[in-house]
């Protein structure tokens, strides 16, 4: 019997997380590219109620980016709604590397958190 380890199966693509729902299970958020270059990137984020799957727009949604290995927090990104549940702004990632988007969704007074992991490249 043969087996196989598949090396580099904790590299950084391992980690990427470019959908998810939010804490509450009531909107699901996917970003458009999990893999970006470092600098000032357009961003857009689909939402959709997660049990319905229609488009949630209206919204107030939120990122700030963080890079996990080194406490390194940018300021939090507005973004803005540009219809059929997107909502897009310019996001400053200052490095190379592993980023962690904490991101929240509000409406009104029910705001929810999510985040998602994506890589930014040199
Ligand atoms: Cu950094």
């Amino acid at each position: 019997m043969l087996v196989v380890w598949f090396a580099g199966a904790c590299t950084a693509e391992s980690v990427l997380s470019g959908q998810t729902v939010t804490h509450h299970g009531r909107w699901a958020v996917v970003i458009a590219d999990e893999l970006v270059d470092a600098g000032t990137h357009p961003v857009e984020l689909t939402v959709t109620e997660a049990d319905a799957g229609t488009p949630a727009d209206g919204l107030a949604v939120y990122l700030r980016p963080g890079m996990p290995d080194m406490s390194h927090l940018e300021p939090v990104t507005y973004l803005e709604g540009v219809g059929e549940g997107r909502y897009a702004a310019e996001l400053e990632l200052a490095m190379p590397g592993v980023w962690s988007l904490v991101g929240y969704v509000q409406d009104g007074d029910a705001a929810e958190s999510f985040t998602l992991v994506i890589e930014a490249l040199p």
